[in-house]
């Protein structure tokens, strides 16, 4: 079982140096904690943010390479302030810090919590954390605040797995849709079809429980469009996964193509960076580089590849290898051909080679005289795109194709749901309600009764998983086991 009874800390600010850095304490001794730690005349007082002074046992300077040999006495002086932590006469001002105190339940953990503010400094936080632990707490497990604020019921499971999200997103679109997923929207919709089989279940119970008062199970018909209602809300919060679950994980779009004809400055231009190598060498990329970047609130990962040839050396060789496996597992393959060269067989062989994918075909270098025109791409029902990753030309035209090819409907609106295992979960309780809803109609069967209850209840377990009323000790260790210490 998780523990909770001890009081944890760590730096909730990412690592590196910052204006401001905050230490989190959370547990029943934080405000005690805190207290031993910072100059201040009296306890924290609930939710002010009070200016105070840190004062730390462990120096920034450690004296011993000043004077090699502390003597004992001041060893011992030193090691007893750390184990009592009260005996601040051997301690030295590190930092001002802004301590602010918010006692339970109303905090992020939903325990006490005190966040200290200090400049953000590295050094100064890791003694700060080390001045706590020596005062009693404990250093957090990665997500282990978020952990807490889901067991002490401040926030459900899906709003936990949302906070992880919005950390993570890339795009103004993903943090959106997390951020919405954190003030419970998903939470809503799902608790009130959860609410609603819970009732439909009572008076299923009750007719199969007390046959003979009254509560006879006779209204085949209402119960069954009842079952309906309800399948048709779990039908379309998965109408909108495929898109959500895109937004949330984003794709990958692989570019490929002969030699020289653009790849990598197809991929700098849409990256608006320089990040592959450009030369007028066929053969210069010989290795995957990829670039996560937003189109239009999706988050793609673009994968440059080396052009694919019959290779002039091994490295190249390993590269056309990694170009083909990259291809095979793309969510959308980019197909680059030079506009201002003859198409010929190395041509034909990708773009035959990516027949029935999605794709998009891009004529770069349409800056250029063209040689060839569309109509030569015979066969060929996409739309070819003229772009030129030179001049910039086409390049928005090419980012709507993408998108496009990504197959998602393409609305700026947030979808409600994007976490394939709550995605996982309602297809489960979806086809519950389908077998559910099948049992009911069916006339004649004795035993339907049963058989329509132990469908809807499966289709609540399934529910009650996501918001996370019925989870393995395992699953929420591996959920949390995603987040970083601090989170
Ligand atoms: N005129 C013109 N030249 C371009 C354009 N895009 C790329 N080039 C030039 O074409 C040459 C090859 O460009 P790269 O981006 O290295 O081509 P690549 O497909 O990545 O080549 P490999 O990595 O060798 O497979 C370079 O000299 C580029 O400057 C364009 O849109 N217009
Ligand atoms: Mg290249």
């Amino acid at each position: 079982m998780f523990s909770t009874q001890d009081t944890i800390v760590a730096i909730a600010t990412p690592p590196g140096r910052g204006g401001i850095g905050v230490v989190r304490i959370s547990g029943v001794q934080a405000r005690t904690i805190a207290g031993q730690l910072i100059e201040a005349a009296k306890p924290l007082e609930p939710r002010y943010a009070t200016l105070t002074t840190i004062r730390s046992n462990v120096r920034l300077e450690p004296r011993s390479e000043v004077r090699l040999k502390p003597d004992t006495a001041e060893l011992e002086l030193r090691r007893s302030s750390v184990v009592s932590g009260v005996n601040r006469t051997d301690t030295d001002a590190i930092d001002q810090v802004v301590a602010t105190y918010f006692p339970a339940p109303h905090s992020y953990t939903g325990e006490n919590v005190v966040e200290l503010s200090a400049h953000g400094s590295p050094v100064v936080l890791r003694t700060i954390v080390s001045d706590a632990i020596a005062a009693g707490a404990r250093l957090a497990e990665p997500g282990e605040f978020t952990l807490r604020a889901f067991l002490n019921g401040r926030m459900d499971l899906m709003q936990a797995e949302a906070v992880a999200d919005l950390i993570e997103a890339v795009t103004p679109l993903q943090a959106r849709a997390a951020f919405d997923q954190l003030q419970g929207t998903l939470t809503r919709t799902i608790g009130e079809i959860d609410a609603a089989l819970f009732d439909l279940i009572a008076r299923l119970e009750a007719s199969v429980d007390f046959p003979d008062e009254g509560y006879h199970f006779v209204d085949r018909g209402a119960v069954a469009a009842a079952i309906d209602g309800l399948r048709s809300r779990t039908t379309a919060l998965l109408g909108v996964a495929r898109r959500g679950r895109l937004v949330r994980e984003g794709f990958q779009a692989v570019i490929a193509g002969k030699p020289n004809v653009g790849k990598s400055s197809l991929f700098n231009a849409l990256a608006g960076a320089s990040r592959a190598i450009v030369t007028d060498v066929a053969g210069t990329t010989r290795d995957l580089v990829s670039e996560v970047v937003d189109l239009d609130g999706f988050r793609v990962t673009l994968v440059d590849t080396a052009g694919l040839r019959d290779a002039g050396d091994a490295i190249e060789a390993e590269g056309v290898r990694r170009s083909h496996h990259a291809q095979a597992i793309a969510d959308v393959v980019v197909v680059v051909l030079d506009r201002a060269q003859p198409l010929d067989e190395a041509d034909r062989a990708i773009i035959a080679a990516t027949g029935g994918r999605p794709r998009v075909i891009v004529a770069n270098k349409a800056d250029r005289d063209p040689a060839w025109t569309h109509a030569e791409v015979d066969g060929v029902g996409d739309a070819i795109v003229d772009a030129s990753a030179m001049t910039g030309e086409g390049l928005e035209d090419l980012r709507r194709r993408l998108v496009a090819a990504f197959d998602v409907e393409w609305r700026q609106d947030r979808p409600e749901i994007t976490n394939v295992r709550h995605i996982a979960l309602v297809r489960q309780a979806d086809e519950a309600l389908a077998r559910a809803g099948g049992a009911a109609r069916a006339d004649g069967a004795s035993l339907s009764e049963e058989f329509v209850l132990a469908d809807l209840q499966d289709a609540r377990a399934a529910l009650e998983e996501i918001a996370g009323r019925r989870v393995s000790e395992d699953l929420l260790a591996h959920i949390f086991s995603r987040f970083c210490i601090g989170k």
